[in-house]
């Protein structure tokens, strides 16, 4: 395995202002960088199955990359609560060809949505340039390996519990506190483990074992993320939280979450993770021109 990985590459800029990939750099020095979101899955919470055939999800991701997408991050399994676990063969049948036919349409950076190692390894094998890790490393103890060796970036989110049993009951004293804390001893493993500095994101995994104010106070409480020293990616992307607050189902949540995501941008997130790629980049224009100063019409 370590000799397949000696060609691959990707890590933060030193000033830890943009993400180098084989595929190109995302820059969020001055400017927030979109994650778009491609559920390569029968039943994601907000769009299973609309992308479940490969051409379809290769369409899809075309179509963000063209609305701005920085990264296009494919998952092949939900995280949803009651979503069904499926095997790393299984998983690798979804995403592995819209891995494929994404290379070949696109030059836009991926990543891969798992927590299974082999999915991430072959992922990589086939292109795919950063690991977004919902567990943090913590589900699959060769996770760690694979990142170390194959120098990719990967993103490490905060969940309580697993997505079996995250939404029963979750509690905190303090949730900022708590997930900083989390975040800072799996920056430390990914550290002792062989994995770089330069390689870790860390995300405070809105609606992962939280309860609507203990989202609320993760996005008011980012800026205590930021000692971390790390980018921050956030989620907030159609959300039972935004239902909760504007009685809405999935469908109907874009306002709430680009509200969402310029709260986020303007409390310290560098990256949105978000399914409405086209809309977020205009909210988000608003937020970076506040925030940065920067116009980029
Ligand atoms: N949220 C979801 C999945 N992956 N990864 C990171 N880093 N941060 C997140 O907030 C995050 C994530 C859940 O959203 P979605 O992919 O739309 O749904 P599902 O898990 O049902 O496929």
């Amino acid at each position: 395995m370590l000799r397949f990985f000696d060609s691959m590459q990707g890590k933060l800029s030193p000033k830890g202002s943009a993400l180098i990939t084989r595929h190109g750099d995302i820059d969020f020095e001055r400017r927030t960088a979109l994650v778009g979101v491609l559920n390569v899955t029968p039943d994601s919470f907000s769009d299973g199955g609309r992308y479940l055939d490969p051409e379809n999800a290769i369409a899809r991701g075309v179509k963000l990359a063209e609305e701005g997408a920085d990264l296009i991050d494919i998952g092949g399994e939900s995280s949803r609560p009651g979503a069904r676990p499926v095997s790393a063969e299984e998983e690798l049948e979804r995403v592995v060809p819209v891995i494929r036919g994404l290379r070949r349409a696109l030059s836009v950076p991926l990543s891969i949505d798992t927590y299974k190692a082999r999915v991430a390894r072959v992922a990589i094998e086939e292109g795919v340039d950063v690991v977004n890790d919902i567990s943090a490393m913590r589900f699959d103890p060769e996770m760690v390996r694979v990142i170390a060796a194959a120098k990719v970036p990967v993103v490490l989110m905060h969940m309580q519990g697993t997505p079996r049993t995250m939404q029963e009951r979750p509690y905190y004293r303090d949730v900022v506190e708590e997930v900083k804390g989390f975040l800072q001893k799996r920056i430390e493993f990914a550290l002792e483990s062989g994995v770089g500095p330069e390689q870790i994101l860390v995300d405070p995994g809105i609606g992962f074992g939280k309860e609507l104010e203990h989202n609320l106070a993760l996005l008011r409480g980012l800026p205590a993320l930021a000692s971390l020293g790390r980018p921050i990616l956030v989620g907030p992307s159609r959300k039972t939280f935004i239902g909760k607050i504007l009685g809405v189902g999935p469908e109907e949540r874009l306002e709430g979450s680009l509200a969402a995501a310029v709260a986020a941008v303007l409390a310290g997130a560098n990256m949105i993770r978000i399914h409405d790629v086209r809309e977020a980049r205009r909210a988000i224009g608003i937020a970076d021109a506040l925030r940065y100063g920067s116009v980029h019409g």
